[in-house]
This record gives structure tokens, C-alpha cells and sequence, in this order.
């Protein structure tokens, strides 16, 4: 059968099929796809939040080679920054006040932070801002508390006490490329792939949502992205039918070399870029969003990706500090809700302000 009857039949693709359409020189057909599958989820509807990233620490006892946030921690050490906990609910008490309905708060692996520091944090958050969601801590970051956790805990205790204290959900981040080959080329120490696929398989059991990445554009190849793309589909095929939550979006991460061990490589381009959301949207037929995120593919390609199968442009973001384009050299990225809303009614869609679980969000004139 021809691909294109395929997708649009609704019919599962294969490895080779993904591969081919990474090869296809007609982007327009592909984006024509992938447009297909995301209007058969989403309709005209295209999403975004009003939320604030907060990287609490930059100092990390890893030294991933695609990386350029990290700091190695030492008694006295330049240039590495932690957040107390009073700063880091400052800014989600502040975030909050300006209308925003999540959090999302990641850092470094902390040689010295303990996990109290952790439960501390989301307790306070929740005691000041109540209806705010928690979207915090990858799954590399929950391996690391059980680890530092006295005595050390399992993954699911972690959850557990994360999600008694007020964690609401788990970001993606940390799955990189799911391949050995890779793994051992660009982030040889960090824990791998079982591992990051036993913290989110016991987060759905636990009923705690999460998201999915694939960060791309580095040392991989297209067949090894595209078995990525497949391994994330089998873990969601199982979740969505035997736990209470799954995957609810997946966010293609677009490599930005600036600052890293890999900054020899030139990154992806823009049709890459476009390539492989239009890809994940066609693979991942039983993943309801797709994300692009526009820190790392620049609001106007993040837009054009709308009518590349992207439903979703994460949100107004304020400040993030694990990434920045050289040109810019500034860690303060937001857009207003205005300029979100711009962005994605010049490209067709109804912009739909949606909470951290998809849900649309109602507000008053002016709230
Ligand atoms: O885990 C690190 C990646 C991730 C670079 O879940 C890099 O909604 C590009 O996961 N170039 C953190 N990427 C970001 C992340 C994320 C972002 C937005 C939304 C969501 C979500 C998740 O960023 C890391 C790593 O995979 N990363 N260095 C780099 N140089």
C-alpha cells in the first residue's frame, strides 16, 4: 500500500516507512501528511500555556557532551548558581500572581542538595499557590533522589512522596536518543534508556501524566531517531491500556550546539526541524500533542510547524537557562500570550489556551 493511503487510512507505519519519509524531498507533501494526522486529533485547535520554566541549579555531577548548561561542582565554584527554596517559590508566587497555571522546574544533578531540598519545594509551592500545577524533575533527576534519597528509595517511593508533596506531572526531558551506540557517544555516564523508560512506566501506573522527548541533530542517525520514535509508541501503547495515565505530548528537542563538547557540529537545520516534527506526528499515532518547542526552533519556525503536524506551542516560558542562542546570549525567552496568539492565528489554527493536562482553560476578560 502506498504511504500515502496508509496515513490516510490510519494505518500504523513501519520503520522503513519512517525512514522514508525522513528521506522524502517533498516537504510540502510530507507537511500535507502529517497535517492530516494532526487535524484528525486536534481539529483547527492549536494549543499553548501561560507557564514559567525554573532551573533551579546548573551544577550536575554529569558531563553529557551535548550539554552546555552544566557546571562542575566544587567548594568556591565560579560560574555554577542554586536556587534556595525561597527563591525558587518566589518565582513560581510570581508566575502564579501573573497568570500562570504551571511550573516547569528542572535542574543539574546536585552532588549536595538533599532530597528534602525536593519535597520542600513542591510543598511550599502548592501552600502559595494552590491551583498552580507542578510539571517538574526529569526522569535522570528522579533516578538521582533515589539514589540520594537516605536510605536510598525506590522509583516508586520517589514518585510517591513527589506527588504527595504536589508534584502534578513529569516533563521529558532526559531520553535523548534511545540507542547504545548513541548513548555512549554523548552521554556515556548518564542513566540510559530501561531506566528512563522504568520512571515514566511507574509514573503511568501511578496515574502521574508525562511528557516524551527526543533530542535530535547531533551524533545520530535517521534510523536510529525513527527506532526512537517506535520504542516511545510501544511503552505508550501499554500504558494507555493498562494504566491510569501515559504520554501526553512528545516534544522533539532541536540540538543547539552553542557551548557543548559537540559544538564542531552544525545542529539541524530548519527542514530538518520541520522533518522530523511532520515524522513524530506520523509515527506516533497513539500520541494525542505534538510540541514544538520554540526556545530551541526560534518562534518563527515553531509557527511555520504548525502546518507540519504541531498542535502545540508550549507557552510564554520567561526565562530558560539551559540553552541560548549565541546571538541572543540571554537566558530572559518569553512571549506574550499576545504574541503566541498571533503567531498561531496567522498560520490558520485557533489558538486554545490549555492547562498542563490538555484541558482547556477559560478565563475572564482580562484575567
Ligand atoms: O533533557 C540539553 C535537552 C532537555 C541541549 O516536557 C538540549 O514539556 C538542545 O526536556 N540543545 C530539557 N536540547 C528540556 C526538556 C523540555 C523542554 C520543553 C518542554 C518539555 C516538556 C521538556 O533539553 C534535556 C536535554 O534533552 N538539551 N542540552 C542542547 N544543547
Amino acid at each position: 500500500m502506498d504511504l500515502e493511503d496508509k496515513i490516510r487510512a490510519g494505518e500504523r507505519l513501519s520503520h522503513d516507512d519512517g525512514v522514508r519519509l525522513f528521506q522524502t524531498r517533498d516537504i510540502h507533501q510530507l507537511g500535507r501528511l502529517a497535517d492530516i494526522a494532526r487535524r484528525r486529533k486536534n481539529g483547527n485547535l492549536a494549543y499553548y500555556n501561560v507557564n514559567r520554566h525554573i532551573n533551579y541549579t546548573n551544577y550536575c555531577v554529569l558531563r553529557c557532551k551535548f550539554c552546555g548548561f552544566y557546571r562542575p561542582w566544587s567548594p568556591g565554584a565560579r560560574d555554577g548558581y542554586e536556587l534556595s527554596v525561597d527563591e525558587v517559590v518566589a518565582r513560581a508566587s510570581e508566575a502564579y500572581e501573573l497568570g500562570a497555571t504551571e511550573v516547569h522546574i528542572v535542574g543539574g544533578l546536585h552532588p549536595k542538595l538533599p532530597f528534602s531540598y525536593y519535597t520542600e519545594m513542591c510543598i511550599r509551592i502548592k501552600t502559595a499557590c494552590p491551583h498552580l500545577h507542578i510539571k517538574a524533575f526529569t526522569a535522570i533527576e528522579i533516578i538521582h533522589f533515589t539514589r540520594i534519597a537516605k536510605p536510598p528509595a525506590t522509583i516508586r517511593d520517589v514518585l510517591t512522596e513527589l506527588h504527595q508533596a504536589g508534584l502534578g506531572s513529569l516533563p521529558g526531558g532526559g531520553a535523548e536518543i534511545f540507542d547504545d551506540r548513541v548513548h555512549n557517544e554523548a552521554f556515556k555516564n548518564k542513566v540510559g534508556e530501561a531506566q528512563w523508560f522504568d520512571v515514566h512506566r511507574t509514573a503511568h501506573e501511578l496515574g502521574i501524566h508525562t511528557n516524551a522527548t527526543m533530542l535530535y541533530g547531533h551524533v545520530e542517525s535517521i534510523e536510529e531517531r525513527v527506532w526512537h520514535l517506535i520504542k516511545l509508541r510501544e511503552h505508550q501503547d501499554r500504558s494507555r491500556s493498562s494504566s491510569p495515565a501515559w504520554f501526553n505530548c512528545i516534544v522533539p528537542l532541536s540540538f543547539i550546539p552553542d557551548g557543548t563538547a559537540l559544538s564542531h557540529l552544525p545542529g539541524p537545520t530548519g527542514l530538518d526541524d520541520l522533518r522530523t516534527l511532520a515524522v513524530s506526528r506520523l509515527m506516533l499515532d497513539n500520541f494525542d500533542h505534538v510540541k514544538a518547542f520554540w526556545v530551541m526552533l526560534s518562534p518563527k519556525l515553531a509557527q511555520l510547524s504548525l502546518n507540519w503536524g504541531v498542535d502545540d506551542m508550549d507557552g510564554t516560558v520567561v526565562q530558560y537557562d539551559i540553552t541560548k542562542r549565541q546571538s541572543r546570549g540571554t537566558t530572559h525567552q518569553e512571549l506574550s500570550v499576545d504574541q503566541l496568539k498571533r503567531l498561531i492565528r496567522e498560520s490558520g489554527f485557533v489558538p486554545t489556551e490549555r492547562d498542563s493536562l490538555y484541558r482547556k482553560v477559560n478565563r475572564q476578560e482580562g484575567v
